[in-house]
């Protein structure tokens, strides 16, 4: 298996809900390194360019409006398999379908505020990695 990037971000719901440490050590709990790391604001125009590939969908507005109404924390996470590791410590996008244990299970109250974004292959995790960090700004170790 090889050691892999994904770009994840705590959204809005669960930052409020003070919950960003206890993201952070299931990230750490399950062999994944956090190796960038920023709290920020997004824009209408950063969010709305981060999930540019959703914006023909009906839920757009709904999402872009809920993604920038409060800071977010994002991050750069590294390991063996680390795409698909966080998928499933993510679990389904619909809390309500999420196996327990998983971050949304636990953390998130509807398929809008739903905790956290994890990158959803390589050239995903690749282009939303740089969206946010210049290379120089990732720090394996
Ligand atoms: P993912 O975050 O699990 O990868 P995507 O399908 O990539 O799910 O959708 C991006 C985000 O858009 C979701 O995390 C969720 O916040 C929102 N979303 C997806 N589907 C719906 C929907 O049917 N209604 C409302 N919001 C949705
Ligand atoms: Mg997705």
């Amino acid at each position: 298996m090889a050691v892999e990037r994904t770009l994840s971000i705590i959204k809005p719901d669960a930052v409020k809900k003070n919950a960003i440490g206890q993201i952070c050590a299931r990230f750490e709990a399950a062999g994944l390194k956090i190796v960038a790391m920023r709290m920020t604001w997004l824009s209408r125009a950063e969010a709305e360019g981060f999930y540019a590939v959703h914006r023909e969908r009906p839920f757009f507005r709904d999402l872009v409006d809920f993604m920038i109404s409060g800071p977010v924390v994002v991050q750069a996470i590294e390991g063996e398999n680390a795409i698909a590791k966080n998928r499933e410590l993510m679990g389904a996008t619909d809390p309500k379908k999420a196996a327990k244990g998983t971050i949304r299970a636990d953390f998130a109250d509807s398929i809008d505020a739903n905790a956290v974004h994890g990158s959803d292959g390589a050239d995903t995790a690749r282009t939303e990695i740089a969206y946010f960090f210049p290379a120089s700004q990732v720090y394996s170790r």
